[in-house]
């Protein structure tokens, strides 16, 4: 099944990714574990284009496949959205990256569990996230990277974060592809995860914990 879909996107056959995906659904799979086989597609996409197999055009054909197929398995990841707000959360790919798909998936699984997300895009300045930080005062700032030279971004972000003295009231999170706990530790941030899933459940955990501290 997973080798079936992670082709699909390789070899960029868009129609039976999609066709896969809807057989998958109908037939009762869950669409966080569906989602997972498609992103290690990407990942070998990524791979592959690194060893210069594919093209910068087909990697782009190829996340628009990844596009199509969320969409389809969007409404799937949404049902269960409960009325109050749990918490409010900040996301945003800073300066000098563009990729979103990661962080997209992640707003919808945090809206789909009552957080109020405020998605500041990508390709955003260290000072814009201060800013927003301001003036909603979030629970949650998470920051989402697949290319490392973002990480320099990353670190003025926190240290912005800090200069204000946000940082004991907010908790850091970093995600996305290239993160891992060594750049977790460098940023003194809270939680890294490369599984938004795990996002979710360390924000529901904080949001639990602080109820009843
Ligand atoms: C799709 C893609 C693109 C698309 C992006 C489309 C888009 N709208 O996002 C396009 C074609 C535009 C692109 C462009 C480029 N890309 Co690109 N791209 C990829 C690719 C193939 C897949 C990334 C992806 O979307 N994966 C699927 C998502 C769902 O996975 P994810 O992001 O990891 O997210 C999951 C988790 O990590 C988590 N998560 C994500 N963020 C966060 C945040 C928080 C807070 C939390 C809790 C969780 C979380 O949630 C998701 C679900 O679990 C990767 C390969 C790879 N190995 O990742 C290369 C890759 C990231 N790209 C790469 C490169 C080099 C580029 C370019 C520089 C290429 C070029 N020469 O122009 C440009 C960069 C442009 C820029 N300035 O940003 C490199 C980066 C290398 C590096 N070490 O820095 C990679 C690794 C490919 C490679 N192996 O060389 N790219």
């Amino acid at each position: 099944m997973l080798e079936q879909l992670s082709s699909g996107f390789v070899e960029l056959r868009r129609e039976e990714v999609l066709e896969t995906i809807k057989m998958r659904i109908e037939k009762g799979e869950a669409p966080l574990s569906i989602l997972d086989d498609a992103r290690q597609g990407m990942i070998l996409v990524g791979d592959q284009f690194q060893e210069g197999i594919l093209f910068l055009a087909e990697m782009m054909l190829a996340s628009e496949i990844f596009k199509e197929s969320v969409a389809i398995l969007k409404p799937y990841m949404d049902q269960s959205r409960p009325s109050k707000s749990k918490g409010k959360i900040i996301l945003a790919t800073l300066k000098g990256d563009i990729h979103d798909l990661g962080k997209n998936i992640l707003s919808t699984l945090l809206e789909g569990q009552g957080f109020q997300v405020f998605d500041l895009g990508v390709d955003v300045e260290p000072t814009v996230v201060l800013e927003k930080a301001k003036e909603i005062e979030p629970d949650f700032i998470g920051f989402s990277a697949l290319i490392t030279t973002v990480f320099k971004y990353m670190r003025d972000a926190a240290d912005l974060l800090e200069k204000e003295g946000l940082r004991d009231k907010i908790k850091l999170m970093v995600g996305g592809g290239v993160t891992n706990n060594t750049l977790k530790e460098h940023l003194n941030a809270d939680f890294q995860t490369t599984d938004a899933m795990a996002g979710v459940a360390y924000c529901l955990k904080m949001m639990e914990e602080r109820q009843h501290a």
